[in-house]
């Protein structure tokens, strides 16, 4: 008998309630790289004609096609039977029959990425028992895109997206200049995404230079002020929430004066730009560690690879940074344990998501349950990384099935410990996992 409630609760009593405040509660998606339609799309629909090289992807032939897919089909089809050239001159529409052929007809589509498009065209109503891509694509392309924001929204329950803004991208950076207003739709937050900063100033330096700011590869003051103008102005002009930043497995803090040159220009980079510029901003800044990138540049964006980073050197900069608050997530596996263990240590340290090569079930589940027992619910379990609109469905429908079993199971070790957690205190936690804790560490 507990004071709060008489009854010991059963597991089953105890999924049920965590499961339906598991998809009550509106999700604050906190890094995805999916855009409004102000951003132009290339899918063929109701609302007007496709722009070509649009950043809003969405529908049937964006998602197989995405680019985990395309990484899978190349098993499946190596480059020896179909080169990667002949593959990239493929139309959209050829690609995706490609891939819908090898990984989902010929073969059982049990891949997490293949089973993600069968869970979005399960929720959006169109049966995959068809298997008719035909039909999938008239359908598509009767829909507006500004609608279908908002029935896919409606679908996963994300309450809010977070863009990836990379400033560095030439289409996108066109975009923001040519329209200040291109991110102006309340369903969506910008992120100054400046990776060249960190991972290849001196190249990053000309492009500044060729912008109008008066920065150079030498790391003399004025590069450092002008870097900070660029950055600032770029703030404002996003509205950025936060800056973000991937980087490799080998990036080190601190590093020697005698290392890596353009790692060195990296480090000044953080120390004498970034972090004091968030710092005075108030904004957080996130790092997503572990990336290497184009280990196959034939792929594309699905020739990155993951490697295993260092923890010690988040743990240096954490310690010397105490002023700046930061999300962090890892790509490696073998990293989960020490970066939970790490934000045991720095209250300024939010542990997000499960990355990528990490964004499975089998790992989602351990690395969630590993999380939950070291840090209780003070971190960010999830986000969706979506890069088509549709994923946002599958990433949160299986993250939250995933969620709920973890989230049964604690509460099950706690009520036979005698605490019986209620249905209100389940919708609190539940509440800071999928969105206060964002909400609360973009504050500060
Ligand atoms: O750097 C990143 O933000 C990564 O998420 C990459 O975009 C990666 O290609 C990806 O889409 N991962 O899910
Ligand atoms: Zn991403």
């Amino acid at each position: 008998m507990t004071e709060n409630n008489p009854q010991v609760q059963t597991r089953q009593q105890i999924h049920a309630a965590v499961a339906s405040v598991l998809a009550a509660q509106p999700i604050v998606d906190m890094h995805t790289h999916v855009y409004p339609p102000t951003f132009g799309t290339p899918v063929a629909n109701a609302a007007g004609a496709p722009d070509p090289t649009g950043l809003m992807l969405w529908g049937i032939d964006e998602m197989l096609t995405y680019h985990y897919l395309v990484a899978e089909v190349f098993r499946v089809v190596p480059a020896t039977k179909l080169p990667h050239e002949q593959f990239w001159k493929m139309s959209k529409s050829a690609q995706a029959d490609h891939i819908w052929k090898h990984l989902f007809v010929e073969r059982s589509p049990v891949s997490e990425a293949c089973r993600g498009v069968l869970t979005c065209l399960s929720k959006l109503g169109m049966s995959p028992a068809d298997r008719s891509l035909a039909s999938w694509r008239a359908w598509t392309a009767k829909q507006r895109p500004s609608d279908y924001i908002d029935k896919v929204m409606q679908l996963s329950n994300v309450s809010r997206i977070t863009m990836t803004n990379p400033v560095f991208d030439d289409n996108e950076r066109a975009r923001w200049l040519r329209d200040p207003q291109v991110a102006n739709d309340p369903r969506f937050s910008a992120v100054l995404r400046i990776d060249p900063i960190l991972r290849d100033f001196p190249n990053a330096s000309a492009k500044l230079a060729s912008w109008g700011y008066q920065a150079s590869p030498e790391l003399s003051q004025r590069t450092i002020d002008e870097t900070k103008r660029f950055l600032a102005d770029w703030i404002d002009r996003q509205k950025a929430i936060y800056l973000a930043v991937s980087l490799p497995p080998d990036w080190r803090y601190p590093i020697a004066e005698t290392g890596d040159p353009a790692a060195r220009a990296g480090q000044v980079m953080l120390e004498k730009v970034v972090l004091p510029l968030c710092q005075e901003r108030n904004l957080p800044f996130a790092m997503m560690i572990g990336s290497r990138l184009k280990v196959n540049p034939n792929l594309g964006d699905a020739g990155d690879m993951v490697g295993l980073s260092d923890v010690q050197s988040l743990t240096n900069l954490l310690r010397a940074f105490p002023g700046n608050r930061f999300f962090v997530t890892m790509l490696a596996r073998e990293n989960q344990h020490e970066l939970a263990v790490a934000a045991r240590k720095f209250g300024n340290l939010m542990v997000f998501g499960c990355w990528w090569f990490v964004n499975n079930p089998s790992l989602i589940n351990e690395i969630t349950r590993m999380r939950m027992e070291l840090l209780g619910t003070s971190f960010i379990p999830q986000h969706s990384d979506a890069r088509v609109l549709d994923q946002l469905i599958y990433k949160w429908d299986h993250t939250r099935t995933i969620l709920a079993e973890v989230l049964t199971d604690k509460y099950a070790d706690i009520a036979a410990a005698g605490w019986n957690v209620t249905p209100e205190e389940m919708q609190r936690d539940v509440r800071h996992l999928l969105a206060g804790n964002f909400e609360a560490h973009l504050k500060g």
